[in-house]
């Protein structure tokens, strides 16, 4: 096998007779065709489950089948019948499981009874839950400082679990709530709050059927949000324009097919989706955005000595705040700048800022390629300053539209996970629960790592997610982790954070969105909130595969029960009836009105958004246009200090194959790659400058100026259409490479799209086989 065999540009098109293959091989690969066939005919289906796989909406317009490739993935390996207990430890230490990969960890199957982790045998063993309980109780009883314990939550728990979870934590006594948000869309709340007042997207799914023109900004929807490909279809189909900016060239968003329509698919008749696909450098849409408005500018002038316009000035004047400022910061950033950051030539910018003015309605989109830089923050803002510009916010077709990843992860912010609480929420708590919660600040991601570093956080529980693989700067992360006293995990499946423990560790087995969830006062429901501000309920239609799972709530109830008593009510009985959790919602959160009503109609209801109807929630009851300098470099200072000519910017992203921390598979169709997850796409340029060949492994060393040696090796170069001074891999492989203090102004979001790398190159040893331990 020549070294290279590992990569075959796709030539197919994207979310066609490939994507219905690869589906269909998935499901019967796993020995439960029935099971998941009979799942996924209820995904997304007014009484099924919410899909967990992304956050995408649903048209509830037709009995249309709601799911795509990547979402049956999900479904299928969650609704698995493998399954496992406390006897699979018996033959595996931990030890030996963390030589495994982490497809052969999340592999085994569902996790069907609690376990504790035994330091002396080095070994997981079954307890009750009961014990479990006991535990967790005790041990945060004896914690001198409620502040010394952090609630981690992954975006898949429902907002009844959620909303349970921060009522426990806030009667405990802490507001320290890390959550996957702060590694992901935390940008776009904090720049969309800051200009607009509300931190949520304010486009409805309708609005793309009205929009003149759709910008979709550092995202790639063919693999991490493919239902939206239908919309953008549909976009296109209907003569409006599309453009999409992305670093690299993503075959999902060039072209595609729709899987559900056979007819299509049997002509073959995969037609160019976008109107335009411009691939600026990383950490180059700022500038994108900037030389559009510059050009904007000038049509302005040229349009006003015929008396007309292109800037919407009623728009300007009675709803924005700081417009002159920033036209005027825009004035002075010069071209020369503006083409250096954005990697575009002026013609591709001036025909942007074209169809942009000739649009009547624009929606940007948005999602990880925009909100994981240093300056993640100022590109939103800049992103919103446009769209201001020819009032394309609260109107018909039009808008903001940050696109989040985890299925719930907008629902659980919602639902009060949140670091940085409102004074209106907590006042709210107090007055129904009638005790004061925590009003100071807690922990966000990068400073609950920071904080397990210094011993100051010493428990660490988690509603979910992969934290030790998620989170940046792993060989760090996982060394403080081992210093918790007790970490807490309820997941649903193994993975590399069950296996990096600190001097106690407990797995807590919980039922999935797939699952039926029969408790006392009978079978429940939970809900959910997409990307547009939809809440609807979800139900499981597969009978669970162990009693000893419990669902999310009942395993929140137990712990709260265990440490709290009745304080501040009686925690089992809402694990017997969900109904009654969001009785507290409707009382507590603004929006939630008849919520046990309105969760019966199609499709649920809207939340609404303030922006939307022009009412801006900021200081002066204006949109704020922010006005920020167009930054030197993309990097942060330490690494920008430290870079030379043979610097190259690294972003770090998803296959087609993985779901985030959970790797389904080795390939990359797409991308045109089998079998591998090691790999550097790299512009052939650079190959040759480095004095590399295509297929060499090379060693990635990241530079930061704490004299800690960041490195990742054997990652294979493979020649890929990416900007020159660009490469990208896959996460979470490259993580230990992302400095825990690198991270977003504002946001504090790890800078996962912009790590600073030299590489080096690296010989595989003869004869031994690799241990993956990331
Ligand atoms: N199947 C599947 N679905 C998922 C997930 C998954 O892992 N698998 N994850 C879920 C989650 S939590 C999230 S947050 C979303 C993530 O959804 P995405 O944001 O689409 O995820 P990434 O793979 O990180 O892709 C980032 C994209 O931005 C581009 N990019 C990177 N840097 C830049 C830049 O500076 N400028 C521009 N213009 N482009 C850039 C990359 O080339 C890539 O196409 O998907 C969700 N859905
Ligand atoms: N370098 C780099 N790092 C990144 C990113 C990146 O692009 N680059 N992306 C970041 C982003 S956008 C995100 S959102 C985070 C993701 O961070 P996390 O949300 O922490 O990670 P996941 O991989 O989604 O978590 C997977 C685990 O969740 C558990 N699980 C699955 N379903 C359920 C459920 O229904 N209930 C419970 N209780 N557990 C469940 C399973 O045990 C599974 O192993 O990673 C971030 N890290
Ligand atoms: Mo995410």
């Amino acid at each position: 096998m020549s070294k290279n065999d590992f990569y075959t540009p796709y030539k197919g098109p994207a979310g066609g007779w490939g994507a219905l293959k690869s589906t269909t091989k998935s499901w019967l690969q796993s020995d439960n065709a029935v099971r998941n066939v009979f799942t996924m005919l209820k995904t997304n289906q007014p009484n099924g489950f919410d899909c967990p796989g992304c956050a995408w909406g649903d048209k509830h317009d037709s009995a249309k089948i709601r799911f795509c490739e990547n979402g049956a993935k999900a479904v299928n390996w969650e609704a698995t019948s493998r399954r496992f207990d406390a006897n699979f430890f018996k033959d595996h230490s931990v030890s030996w499981l963390n030589t495994q990969s982490n497809y052969f960890l999340e592999y085994q199957g569902r996790l069907t009874e609690p376990m504790r982790y035994n330091a002396q045998t080095d070994h997981y063993e079954a307890i009750s839950w009961d014990q479990a309980f006991t535990q967790i109780a005790q041990t945060l009883k004896a914690q001198d400082d409620p502040n010394q314990v952090a609630f981690y939550t992954s975006g898949r728990a429902s907002n009844e679990a959620a909303f349970i979870y921060q009522l426990f934590a806030r009667a405990y006594g802490t507001n320290n709530f890390p959550d996957c948000s702060n590694m992901c869309h935390e940008a776009s709340g904090y720049a969309l709050t800051s200009s607009i007042g509300t931190g949520k997207g304010t486009v409805e799914m309708d609005d793309f059927e009205h929009a003149d023109a759709v910008f979709v900004f550092g995202q790639n929807p063919g693999t991490n949000h493919p239902r939206m490909l239908e919309t953008l279809r549909e976009v296109v189909e209907r003569g409006a324009q599309l453009l999409s900016f992305n670093t690299l060239r993503e075959r999902g968003l060039e072209r595609f097919q729709h899987p559900q329509h056979p007819i299509e698919m049997l002509t073959n008749g995969s037609k160019p989706l976008n109107t335009g696909y411009y691939c600026p450098k990383i950490g180059g849409d700022m500038a994108v955005v900037r030389g559009m408005v510059k050009v904007l500018i000038e049509m302005e002038k040229a349009a006003q000595k015929e008396g007309k316009a292109v800037f919407d000035h009623a728009f300007i004047e009675q709803h924005t705040q700081g417009m002159d400022e920033y036209l005027a910061e825009v004035e002075k950033t010069p071209w020369d700048a503006i083409i250096a950051q954005s990697g575009l030539t002026k013609e591709e910018i001036y025909h942007s800022a074209k169809v942009y003015a000739e649009a009547n309605s624009v929606i940007c989109t948005w999602a990880m390629g925009i909100t994981q830089h240093h300056h993640s923050v100022a590109i939103i803002h800049e992103i919103v300053n446009l769209l201001a510009l020819r009032g394309n916010i609260g109107k018909l077709g039009a808008g903001a539209c940050p696109v989040r990843g985890h299925s719930n992860v907008q629902g659980d912010r919602t639902m009060g996970i949140n670091e940085a609480p409102s004074k209106a929420f907590l006042e709210a708590m107090e007055a129904h629960f009638g005790f004061q919660p925590p009003q100071e600040h807690g922990l966000n991601v990068v400073q609950t790592i920071q904080a397990i570093q210094e011993n100051k956080v010493r428990v660490f529980i988690a509603l979910g997610g992969n934290f030790a693989a998620a989170t940046p700067d792993t060989n760090a992360t996982k060394d403080a982790l081992k210093g918790c006293e007790l970490i807490v995990q309820i997941s649903t499946k193994l993975n590399r954070s069950h296996l990096t423990i600190g001097k106690n560790a407990l797995i807590l087995p919980c039922l999935g969105r797939t699952d039926i969830d029969k408790q006392a006062k009978g079978i429940q429901r939970v809900t959910v909130e997409d990307s547009f501000s939809m809440v609807h309920a979800s139900g499981g239609v597969l009978e669970p595969l162990s009693s000893e799972q419990r669902s999310e709530p009942a395993i929140i109830a137990g712990m709260a029960q265990a440490v709290l008593g009745n304080f501040p009510l009686n925690w089992q009985e809402l694990a017997d009836d969900y109904g009654l959790i969001r009785k507290h919602i409707e009382a507590v959160i603004p929006g939630f009105k008849d919520f046990n009503q309105r969760i019966e109609q199609d499709g649920g209801f809207y939340l609404g958004n303030s922006a939307r109807e022009l009412n801006w929630k900021t200081p002066s009851g204006k949109a704020i246009i922010h006005a920020h300098a167009l930054p030197d470099s993309v990097l942060p200072k330490k690494a920008q200090d430290l870079a030379s000519d043979t610097t190259l910017i690294l972003q770090t992203l998803r296959s087609h194959d993985q779901y985030n921390t959970t790797i389904y598979g080795m390939n990359d169709r797409y991308r045109g790659i089998k079998g591998e997850r090691d790999v550097l796409f790299i512009n052939p340029a650079d190959i040759e400058r480095l004095g590399y060949q295509e297929g060499d492994s090379v060693t990635l060393r990241s530079l930061w100026d704490d004299g800690i040696e960041r490195k990742v090796s054997g990652f294979k170069l493979v020649p890929y259409s990416i900007p020159a001074g660009n490469i990208a891999a896959y996460y979470p492989e490259t993580n230990p490479l992302v400095p825990l203090n690198s991270h977003g102004e504002f946001s504090y979001t790890p800078t996962s799209k912009s790590i600073a790398i030299e590489l080096e190159p690296y010989q595989e040893p003869a004869n031994t086989i690799a241990a993956v331990s990331n």
